[in-house]
């Protein structure tokens, strides 16, 4: 499909490309119709006697969480929905609209530029589809084969609310239990006094929204670099099955691209990024952390588990690990110093915008990750959106691995 101006358009002025020769053009798409040719292809742009016919639709809403043509949802509250669409003027036609989903409700049936949509209950990918159709009428009658016709399509990632996660359980998938930082007897019992999710317990409770990630969903694109599947603990080398729930704060999409275009203005390939963990389920973090007799609990409250979190890694050459950017021949924890940069500078705008997307963010030597055919050092980013006791960014750790020298984090 041609794609949409960036503004909408219904009722501005039509392009004078295709509106020089309305009669022209009925008069070629009267042959057209007698022919049995009752839809031209007008997804694209069609020659029409020397000039060009420009029908784009798009579907709008005024979320951020859309791109392109697919809309992620934060939660099942109804969205508002606008038609653009730049059709041609044709002299004796009328236009007709239809809207259609194959999932949850539309307020408005026809006719309508706006309508809203009412997303299902539980988790679902739904086409919502708006399709135009220009009707000739002919002795004051409408004829009932259109001249052109066109669709738009947006497809809508819901989630299921939280309250569906029962007994560490939603729709037949484990997540495990998330715990409330809010629980005095919890935080006296696992001695959480002190600790971030005890002071920022607001950034920690349990996700009110869960994504199905299966067959469906997996591949669809929520960002330009981004496919939902990209998030779920689901790999090539490591499924947990076909099906999945997981978190995802789009805010960690969102400044995950921020970092693309930072790490591009640095003249790094920004573009080869390649996620290692996005979400990471309680149950799983449980059973790693029994299975690495990790008893800090640290990953009780890890940002993983809220969908705010994400390890990365840049791979230019496609080898799985971080390439070598300091370019002395070595693959280590330190060639993720000029990605730290990146994070800092970011960081550093967002709370000189006011923004809440600042976070924390750390390095390894290894992820870990057992599963994976080879070992990387990696980044840590997030989205927490508060500072360590003293004010400042939080980073870690506080000694480079390996010599022990300190880490000045702001001089990098
Ligand atoms: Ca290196």
């Amino acid at each position: 499909m041609t794609r949409a101006p960036a503004s909408p358009s219904p009722g501005r002025r039509p392009d004078p490309s295709f509106v020089k020769a309305p009669l022209a053009a009925a008069a070629f798409l009267a042959v057209a119709l007698t022919a049995g040719s009752g839809a031209l292809a007008a997804d694209a742009v069609s020659p029409i006697k020397g000039t060009t016919v420009d029908f784009s639709m798009t579907i709008r809403t005024s979320l951020s969480s859309q791109y392109d043509n697919t809309l992620l949802l934060e939660n099942n509250e109804p969205v508002s929905l606008l038609l653009d669409f730049q059709a041609p003027r044709l002299a004796g036609c009328e236009q007709k609209l239809r809207w259609r989903c194959d999932n949850g409700r539309l307020e408005f049936a026809d006719s309508e530029l706006r309508n809203r949509f009412f997303p299902p209950p539980a988790a679902a990918v739904t086409a919502i589809e708006a399709e135009l159709g220009l009707f000739p009428r002919r002795d004051g009658l409408t004829l009932p084969t259109p001249l052109l016709t066109n669709k738009a399509m947006l497809r809508v990632i819901s989630p299921s609310p939280g309250s569906l996660l029962q007994m560490g359980e939603i729709d037949g998938c484990r997540i495990g239990d998330f715990l409330d930082p809010t629980d005095l007897g919890l935080r006296r019992n696992l001695n959480l006094d002190g600790s971030y999710a005890a002071l920022h317990p607001d950034r920690f409770l349990s996700p009110r929204a869960l994504y199905l990630v299966d067959d469906v969903s997996r591949n669809l694109p929520i960002s330009r670099h981004f496919r939902l599947g990209d998030f779920a603990l689901d790999f090539p080398w490591f499924s947990l099955g076909k099906r999945q729930y997981m978190a995802l704060d789009y805010g960690l999409v969102r400044k995950l691209e921020d970092l693309v275009d930072e790490m591009n203005r640095a003249g790094l390939p920004g573009d080869k990024i390649r996620l290692l963990f996005g979400f990471r389920s309680p149950a799983f973090s449980a059973e790693r952390n029994i299975r690495e007799a990790d008893d800090s609990l640290q990953a009780s409250f890890s940002l993983h588990l809220y969908g705010k979190a994400a390890d990365f890694i840049l791979d230019a050459d496609g080898d799985l690990r971080l390439d070598d950017l300091d370019h002395d021949g070595q693959i280590t924890v330190r060639d993720t110093i000029p990605l730290i940069r990146c994070v800092n500078n970011l960081d550093r705008r967002y709370r000189a915008k006011g923004g809440s997307l600042f976070g924390g963010a750390g390095v390894a030597v290894r992820h870990e990750f057992p599963e994976r055919p080879v070992q990387s050092p990696y980044i840590h980013v997030d989205t927490r959106g508060f500072l360590d006791e003293k004010g400042n960014l939080i980073r870690w750790p506080d000694r480079w691995p390996g010599t022990g020298d300190p880490i000045d984090w702001d001089r990098l």
